[in-house]
């Protein structure tokens, strides 16, 4: 057991500033009161999901939505918070400037410009000491004809070509790609096969980051990620859950299986090592639910995922699967599936000092009631921003 105990001590789960605020959904963001008003107090509210997890010490930045004048100085008090700063994830898909795409339009001075903001960013990774830089486009086209396929993939290539060089030694570029939207026809980053192909030609600090809300429905996501492992590739998750399309619910809320399935491959590539380099993020929004509870319950999920996959018993499994027996091999890895590993993660949690209920600690604590008295005035910080 301490080996499994040992990992799940290890493991960090990224948070997303984003789900703290009022943020983006397709239909219409539900303000709730007591949201943060600026990054700092979406840093706060991080580090009270890490203060009853023990297991979320660093909170992702999304540029712009998170600009403030002095980067360090938000470092700073993330530390005091005790939680540091993680991912900048870059925004090329606001601006009305790039309607036909960013990195990609066929305007090379809207092109030029989005180059400019994702080099921001990395300055600004330089100041938070962030090793990554998250970038997802919302580039493509809607009817057939609108722009040259071929010719986008050369302009994002290059585009990308850039802000690679750019980096620093100890700084990575993670490459996220979407089956569709907000592009329906051709998207120009749509699946695992064209971010691989593009971070394989940047270097071994281009890697791919799996959001796993973006694929089509029915799509073996584990299958992807045993494959990007063996690559060495696969740079970082997005978790959330996803019903329909991009539905950026709770991880684990839609299908806790698929979620056991894919920590079991990443286990069984290696990346649940205590030096592993896969950033393992949350990318949610929580519309309806309570923002930081929400975080909180995902956590969690995330922790039981991981628990049942590293009790699977890989020796009999692999006993089973080497003599060709079909249904012992399947029952070997429902047998961890299906095995109840809260009382084992409630112990994990006593034993670092932290209450065993997460959830029930943070409602006694009365942070919630105070947030929504402090934070009164000013403008809520979120999607649009
Ligand atoms: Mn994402």
């Amino acid at each position: 057991m301490s080996r499994v105990t040992d990992v799940l001590n290890s493991q960090h789960i990224e948070l997303p500033s984003w789900a703290f605020a009022n943020s983006g959904t397709r239909f219409k963001v539900f303000p709730q009161a007591g949201v943060p008003r600026d990054p700092y107090e979406k840093v706060a509210d991080a580090a009270q999901v890490h203060k009853y997890t023990g297991v979320a010490p660093t909170v992702a930045l999304h540029i712009p939505w998170d600009k403030t004048d002095d980067y360090a100085d938000l470092a700073r008090y993330a530390k005091d918070q005790g939680v540091a700063l993680g991912t900048i994830n870059s925004n090329v898909f606001q601006d009305n400037d790039y309607m036909l795409g960013s990195v990609t339009n066929p305007d090379q001075q809207i092109r030029r410009k989005a180059t400019e903001h994702l080099l921001e960013c990395v300055d600004i990774m330089d100041q938070t000491g962030s090793r990554d830089l998250k970038l997802w486009f919302s580039d493509g086209i809607n009817y057939p004809g609108q722009d040259d396929i071929r010719e986008r993939q050369d302009r994002l290539a290059e585009a990308l070509k850039t802000v690679y060089e750019r980096l620093g030694d100890h700084q990575r570029m993670l490459l996220e790609y979407k089956l569709f939207e907000p592009a329906f026809y051709a998207t120009d980053v749509p699946d695992w096969g064209t971010a691989y192909a593009h971070t394989l030609a940047l270097g071994e600090r281009a890697v791919v980051c799996v959001d796993t809300g973006h694929h089509a429905p029915g799509t073996n996501i584990e299958m992807i990620v045993a494959v990007l492992l063996r690559a060495g590739k696969l740079g970082a998750f997005d978790f959330n859950s996803r019903f329909y399309a991009d539905d950026d619910l709770m991880v684990g809320a839609a299908d806790p299986f698929q979620l056991f399935r894919i920590l079991f491959e990443v286990l069984r590539g290696g990346g649940l090592e205590a030096d592993t380099e896969i950033a393992f993020m949350l990318d949610q929004c929580h519309n309806i639910e309570p923002k930081i509870p929400g975080q909180i319950r995902s956590v969690m999920n995330v922790q039981e995922a991981t628990a049942k996959a590293l009790l699977v018993d890989r020796d009999a499994l692999a006993a089973a699967q080497k003599a060709g027996d079909v249904l012992g091999a399947n029952a070997v890895f429902m047998d961890a599936y299906n095995t109840d590993v809260r009382p084992l993660l409630a112990d994990l949690r006593a034993d670092k000092g932290l209450d065993p209920d997460p959830m029930a600690a943070y409602q006694r604590s009365g942070y919630a009631e105070q947030i929504v008295k402090d934070r009164v005035g000013g403008t809520q910080a979120g999607w649009g921003a």
